[in-house]
C-alpha cells in the first residue's frame, strides 16, 4: 500500500470510530440486565379484537417522555415491521405506537389475521438506549 493510500485508510478508520462513539454518547445508557417483555398476549395466541396489550419490565423504570431520569424509559409497541434503526429516535406512526405518558397498557384493534407484536424501550427523547432494550417478537391471530 501507498502512504497516501495508508492514510486515506487510517483517516476512515478513525472517523467511522468516531462515528461509533458518537451514537453512544447522546444515547441513555440502560440498566444492565433489563428485560422488557408482554404480560399479555401470550406468544402464538389467537384473541378477539379489541386486544389489550400489557406491557412489563424488569430491571429499569417507566418514565413520561421528556422526563430525564437514570434508569428509566417509556414503552413503544412496534405492530407488523422490523426493530427501527437503534441509534436514531424512533419513528410515530400506526405501526410504532409511543406511550409518552407512561403508560403500561393499551388496547388497540387490528384486522382479522395474524399480526406481529415487539414492545422496545425509549428514553426521554423517543431515542432507544444503550444497548437498547426490546422484547422478543411475538405472533398473534386476531380471528374476528
Ligand atoms: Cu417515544
Amino acid at each position: 500500500m501507498k502512504p497516501i493510500k495508508a492514510f486515506a485508510a487510517i483517516l476512515i478508520l478513525v472517523f467511522a470510530a468516531t462515528a461509533v462513539n458518537a451514537a453512544q454518547d447522546f444515547q441513555t445508557v440502560s440498566m444492565p440486565g433489563a428485560v422488557v417483555y408482554f404480560i399479555q398476549p401470550v406468544d402464538k395466541a389467537t384473541l378477539k379484537n379489541p386486544v389489550t396489550v400489557k406491557f412489563g419490565l424488569k430491571g429499569m423504570g417507566v418514565a413520561p417522555a421528556g422526563v430525564e431520569k437514570a434508569g428509566t424509559g417509556h414503552h413503544h409497541l412496534i405492530i407488523d415491521a422490523p426493530l427501527p434503526p437503534m441509534d436514531e429516535n424512533i419513528i410515530n406512526d400506526s405501526n410504532h405506537l409511543h406511550f409518552g405518558g407512561g403508560q403500561t397498557e393499551v388496547t388497540i384493534t387490528l384486522t382479522p389475521g395474524e399480526h406481529t407484536l415487539q414492545l422496545l424501550l425509549g428514553d426521554q427523547n423517543h431515542l432507544p438506549h444503550n444497548p437498547p432494550v426490546f422484547s422478543k417478537r411475538i405472533t398473534i391471530t386476531v380471528s374476528d
